[in-house]
């Protein structure tokens, strides 16, 4: 049976990010997307102009009717939220849809590069925070997990010694581990290998260990890739991939969108040019 996964983010003309990164990744891997829109921009909010139609007031309806149709998914997964009240929206979905055998992945947007999106307010980490607890695996930046432990985000990327910077990112995934999520995946984590070559790393962390996942360095902050990231993950785990080998395909994913986005100059808000691989993310990964 194909798996199915509720996916809960905005619909972007252009930046390749939120549904129009999921919903290509998950059918490249062979999960069904079932999107709910919680808004329709014409571009993603880093452009300097955009029109947004908020969609917050919709919400409801797709839970109310999908609860009417009887579905079922084998996961939740949530991305760019607009405000605490779509958080909340996302809350009453969870109660209606989140079963013993669907899994819930959080990928808690809300910033990167140590600067937070536009639309972030405390009150909304606050409700991010309550989510992160729901959550069976969370998907933050170095930026977002800052944000989730109250740590403070110039003092790690400082740290020279990467075995410092890992330790000091694994308490504080763990820290998150208590109250909440069984897996961890730290996303774009810059560092310097032994031999002195600029790598990026994902660190996944769980109560017992973390493991370390790196990958040659590429300059450039791209729009959607932490969304093309968590698409991968979420589709592996329904699919049945093991976590790890997941993250490996796709950090080799990235890296391949990455490298062909800077050989053509692509601006970072358009996002990277990923669909000429994704046929790389077809076969599963035991
Ligand atoms: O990629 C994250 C994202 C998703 N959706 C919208 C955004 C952003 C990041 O800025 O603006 C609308």
């Amino acid at each position: 049976m194909t798996k199915k996964i509720a996916v809960i983010n905005d619909l972007s003309g252009f930046g390749r990010c939120s549904l129009t990164a999921a919903i290509s990744v998950l059918s490249a891997m062979g999960v069904q997307a079932c999107p709910l829109p919680t808004a329709i921009l014409t571009a993603q909010t880093e452009y300097p102009s955009y029109y947004c139609d908020d969609y917050t007031d919709k919400m409801e309806y797709f839970r109310s009717e999908w609860e009417k149709m009887g579905q079922h998914f084998d996961g939740i997964y949530t991305g760019y939220v607009a405000s605490v009240a779509q958080i909340n929206q996302i809350f009453r979905f969870i109660d209606t849809f989140d079963t013993p055998d669907t899994f819930l992945l959080v990928d808690p947007v809300m910033g990167d590069d140590g600067q937070t999106y536009s639309m972030y307010t405390p009150s909304l980490l606050k409700q991010m925070q309550l989510l992160v607890q729901r959550a069976d695996i969370i998907t933050p930046n170095l930026t977002e997990l800052c944000l989730l432990t109250d740590a403070n985000y110039q003092n790690i990327t400082q740290m020279k010694d990467s075995d410092e910077l890992f330790s000091t990112i694994q308490e504080l995934g763990q820290q998150l581990c208590k109250t909440g999520p069984q897996n961890i995946i730290v996303t774009g984590i810059h560092f310097q290998k032994e031999d002195g070559t600029k790598a990026m790393g994902n660190l996944l962390i769980n109560r017992e260990s973390a493991s370390l996942f790196s990958f040659p360095y590429v300059s450039g902050s791209y729009s959607g890739t932490g969304d093309l990231f968590a698409s991968c993950i979420a589709a592996g785990i329904a699919r049945g991939d093991s976590i790890s080998s997941v993250i490996q395909l796709a950090g080799e994913f990235l890296e391949l969108a990455l490298l062909d986005s800077v050989k053509e100059h692509v601006p970072c808000n358009d996002g990277v040019n990923y669909e000429q691989f994704l046929c790389h993310l077809g076969t599963p990964h035991f």
